[in-house]
Formats: structure tokens, sequence, C-alpha cells
């Protein structure tokens, strides 16, 4: 059985997965309705991971007999000057979601719940995945400037994206 303040964590960690997804499906929603159809296959792609993410600590936490508590998501933005300007707020957002997963795991380690430790090392894997996928991002449209035949390129390649549902643990 995971202890009281362990579960607690897991549960705003939950909530902090469900936001980010709710950040992406805002940012599909900004990238369809100017017309980056790609772009928005990226972020629907990154919705269902998120959504991922949040399921696999909500298993978790019911497999260890914590009790999942879902709670409210606040409001994410909606409006984004550019591409740039959005991929911008992706990386600032991965960071501190990678920051979370740290403090979650230092709450694990005071804990000394060695297999939540063990549990949560594939989030800080996927965390270094995440963030090196949209710095990569970031410098592309940096480097892209207002050439915009090259930002539909970076359309076409971002409308192959495909969600694959990844195996947590
Ligand atoms: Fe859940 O990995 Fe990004 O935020």
């Amino acid at each position: 059985m995971i202890s009281e303040k362990m579960a607690a964590a897991f549960n705003k960690q939950i909530k902090d997965e469900m936001y980010s997804s709710n950040l992406y499906l805002s940012m599909v929603a900004y990238f369809e309705e100017i017309g980056l159809k790609g772009f928005a296959n990226w972020m629907r792609v990154q919705v269902q991971e998120e959504t991922a993410h949040a399921m696999g600590l909500f298993d978790y936490l019911l497999s260890r007999d914590g009790r999942v508590i879902v709670d409210a998501i606040d409001k994410p933005a909606y409006e984004w000057s550019s591409a740039l300007d959005c991929f911008e707020a992706v990386y600032k957002h991965e960071q501190l979601v990678t920051s979370l997963i740290n403090n979650l795991i230092d709450v694990a380690e005071q804990e000394k719940d060695r297999a939540a430790v063990s549990f949560l090392q594939w989030y800080l894997k996927e965390q270094v995945e995440e963030e090196a996928n949209c710095s990569e991002i970031c410098a592309k449209l940096r480097l892209i400037g207002d050439d915009k035949h090259a930002l539909l390129l970076i359309d076409s390649e971002l409308a192959t994206r495909t969600f694959v549902a990844p195996t947590i643990a």
C-alpha cells in the first residue's frame, strides 16, 4: 500500500499531466485556426501522449491500493503570436513538467518508496526526450525566421507524426 503523502503527490501529477493534455489541445485549436494542419497533428499526438502519461500514474496508484482523486484542471492559454511563440511555450512547459517529476521522485525518496522511485524513472527519461523534441522544433523555427515556404515544409514533416501508445514502467 502506498503512503497517503505519496498518493497525494501522484494525484497532483495526474492533474498536471491532464493539464498538459488540455494545454496541447488548446494548441491544436490554435494551429487549426491558422491553417497549419501538420503542427495541429503534432499537438493532437501530444494530447494523446499526455493522457497516456496521466493514465500510467492513475493505474499505478490503483495497483498500489492508493485512492485516485480526479481534480479540476486550470484553463490553459489559448493564444500565441506564431508557431515559434507556441513551441517556445511547449518547451518551457516541458521543462516545468521535468521539475514536477523530479519533485515527485523527491517525495518518493523521502517516503523511502523505492518501488515508486523505480516506476518514475520512465517519466524522467520521457521528459528528456520531450524536451529534446521541442527544443529541436524551436531551433528549426528560429532558423527559418519569416520564410513561409520553409514553415510549410516543417508543417508537412509534423503531419507525419503518429501516436504510439507508450509502455510505461
Ligand atoms: Fe507528460 O510528458 Fe510532457 O508534459
